[in-house]
């Protein structure tokens, strides 16, 4: 893989990564009010899958949804005022840190009740089938998500109608302190794919350039009306389940030994290593991402809140 496509994504999981850091500090300081749930450790899930998409294809997700936003090109300054519910904000301030999206880019967010956004996701495939187009929708979810209703409904009739849809289980191994084995009868989620006729593979989530290539290899595969595909993203929170989670459900040497496989750290070793990068090159990309997430904590906190008005606006859409 070319040096500028590893460096490009180097700096969005990089941003990704100081974007939350300070998000959570501007959450303690009582500036983000609501939940906020942080992706901190699966960035290399966004930034591997998110890069493989084509024009047109769609993005939808849980409310663990920061780095999808970034990754998709969003703003980060709009993205920031967001969370802070500043008029500004990707969603005029009304949606806050669980409701992110960009129409433009065919992100359409940003979902709180857990598999609610699965039904969503066949649905706009089954629009895109209608319309015969190539365009595939990128669907993620978390591992605890895969125990209820809409994900059995919906990978079942994806599968019926081989919709396009890229099933994207993100099994951080925990649905909020309860562990994957004890929530699920049937831990292996591509063992549940299957149940549903589809095919699906396990993948390192910490490796950014494995996420990259199985990716691309599924929507291949799904191009063309030849019907849904999953994968399995292996992978780790490195915080708790949002802010407060007091993670008394784990141990330390847990979380230190995933520390290990850090997909930013992995991705760094790589590039060193092979010789496509120096270490002064990298700490210039920190540096500049330090910059744009402070320009977008300066432009969130210097936005005005909505209006009371805004609360009426996109209530009903005008037909
Ligand atoms: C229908 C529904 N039930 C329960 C909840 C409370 N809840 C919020 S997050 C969560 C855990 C989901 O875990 P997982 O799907 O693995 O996602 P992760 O948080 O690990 O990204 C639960 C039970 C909810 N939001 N919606
Ligand atoms: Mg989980």
């Amino acid at each position: 893989m070319e040096k500028t496509t590893l460096l490009g994504w180097y700096q969005q999981m990089v941003l990704i990564r100081r974007f939350e850091q300070r998000s959570a500090e501007l959450y303690q300081q009582g500036k983000i009010g609501g939940f906020l749930h942080l992706y901190i450790g699966q960035e290399a899930v966004a930034v591997g899958t998110i890069n493989a998409r084509q024009e047109g294809d769609h993005v939808i997700t849980a409310y663990r949804d920061h780095g999808h936003a970034l990754t998709v090109g969003s703003d980060p300054g709009a993205v920031m005022a967001e969370m802070l519910g500043k008029a500004t904000g990707v969603s005029r301030g009304k949606g806050g840190s669980m409701h992110l999206v960009n129409i433009e880019q065919h992100f359409w967010g940003g979902y709180a009740v857990v598999g609610g956004h699965l039904p969503l996701a066949a649905g706009i495939a089954l629009a895109e089938q209608y319309r015969e187009t190539d365009n595939v929708v990128l669907c993620y979810f978390g591992d605890g998500s895969t125990n209820i209703g809409y994900f059995h409904e919906s990978l079942n009739l994806a599968s019926v109608w081989k919709l396009p849809v890229l099933w994207i289980a993100e099994n951080n191994q925990y649905g909020m302190g309860t562990t994957i084995d004890r929530a699920s009868a049937v831990p292996n989620m591509v063992k549940k794919a299957s149940a549903y006729g589809m095919k699906g593979k396990s993948v390192d989530g910490m490796n950014v350039m494995e996420v990259y290539k199985a990716t691309q290899a599924a929507l291949k595969a799904i191009r063309g009306g030849k019907g849904p595909q999953f994968l399995e993203m292996m992978t780790y929170r490195y915080e708790g389940h949002s802010m407060g989670d007091p993670l008394r459900y784990r141990t330390k040497d847990e979380v230190e030994k995933w520390r290990e496989d850090d997909p930013i750290g992995i991705l760094e070793r790589h590039l060193l290593s092979e010789g496509l990068a120096k270490r002064n090159e990298l700490e210039a990309i920190d540096q500049s991402v330090e910059q744009e997430v402070e320009d977008a904590v300066r432009f969130a906190e210097e936005s005005k809140l909505p209006d009371p008005e805004e609360l009426f606006s996109n209530i009903y859409v005008e037909a």
